[in-house]
């Protein structure tokens, strides 16, 4: 490692010095330098800002130019169209090479809590129609147990006329009883936060989650439910960008 910074092994040099944006870079580096190739089609860039190096990285490449890349979110269309890249929908390609995203929490069987930045459904569905699904975090999102280092509680997408129906399910009908769940709200209260889909967001506040796979099953079946931001069993490998300058994997 450079002094006072952090080095990609086998990539440029990563210098920075906040440690957790390093660990970002190092993991986003990393993980399209072993996962993207020439020969792939369409390829799924997910959301959050661990994902901005990812086309950071991207970009360093030429020889990436001419494959599709499918958006997880508005916040990704963007980082797609003002790259230069080649944008392409869901619709159009529902076959997808690899997608690469971020994750607020992965556990050691790869299992993550994902939609801090409420675009858990859009990140499924581009991760689910990947062939190869990879995250990429920085040591802060490593856990032992969903729940235990990301507080902010479990992403649950819902239509918004069910948000209270849903609400009141959760707390009745889980065989894990959350200890609350609250309405996502925009900046200042303004009102609740407003998915790219119209739909809003619950977050439930369970601790730790010893079987995220059952919850996750349970929460689907709540009427109301658009989508959850628990993925198992998805991923095939994660990154992470450590405080030390090195790429842990999982
Ligand atoms: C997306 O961005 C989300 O699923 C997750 O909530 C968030 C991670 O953001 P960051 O990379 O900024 O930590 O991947």
């Amino acid at each position: 490692a450079l002094s006072g910074g952090t080095q990609c092994t086998g990539g440029p040099a990563i210098v920075m010095s906040d440690p957790v944006e390093a660990g970002k870079k190092l993991a986003a580096y990393a993980a399209v330098d072993e996962y993207i190739r020439p020969d792939h089609k369409v390829i799924g860039i997910g959301s959050g800002s661990t994902v901005v190096y990812v086309v950071e990285r991207i970009l360093q490449k030429p020889e990436l130019g001419h494959l599709v890349y499918i958006p997880t979110s508005f916040q990704s269309k963007l980082l797609i169209i003002d790259g230069g890249l080649t944008l392409g929908s869901i619709e159009q390609y529902p076959d997808i090479d690899v997608t690469i995203d971020g994750a607020d929490e992965v556990d050691p069987q790869l299992n993550a809590i994902k939609g801090g930045g409420a675009c858990q459904f859009q990140e499924k569905l581009v991760a689910e129609a990947a062939k190869k699904f990879v995250i990429v975090a920085d040591y802060r999102k490593k856990s032992t147990k969903l729940g235990v280092q990301w507080t902010k509680g479990v992403p649950i997408e819902v239509v918004p006329m069910a948000y209270k129906v849903v609400m009141s399910s959760l707390q009745s009908k889980l065989s894990l009883k959350p200890a609350s769940v609250d309405l996502r709200m925009a900046v200042k209260k303004a009102g609740p936060v407003v998915t790219d889909n119209g739909n809003f967001v619950i977050d439930a506040h369970f601790g730790a989650i010893e079987n995220p796979a059952q919850l996750l099953k349970e929460i689907k079946g709540l009427t109301g439910v658009y989508e959850v931001g628990l993925f198992c069993g998805m991923a095939e490998i994660a990154y992470f960008g450590e405080s030390d300058g090195s790429v842990s994997t999982l």
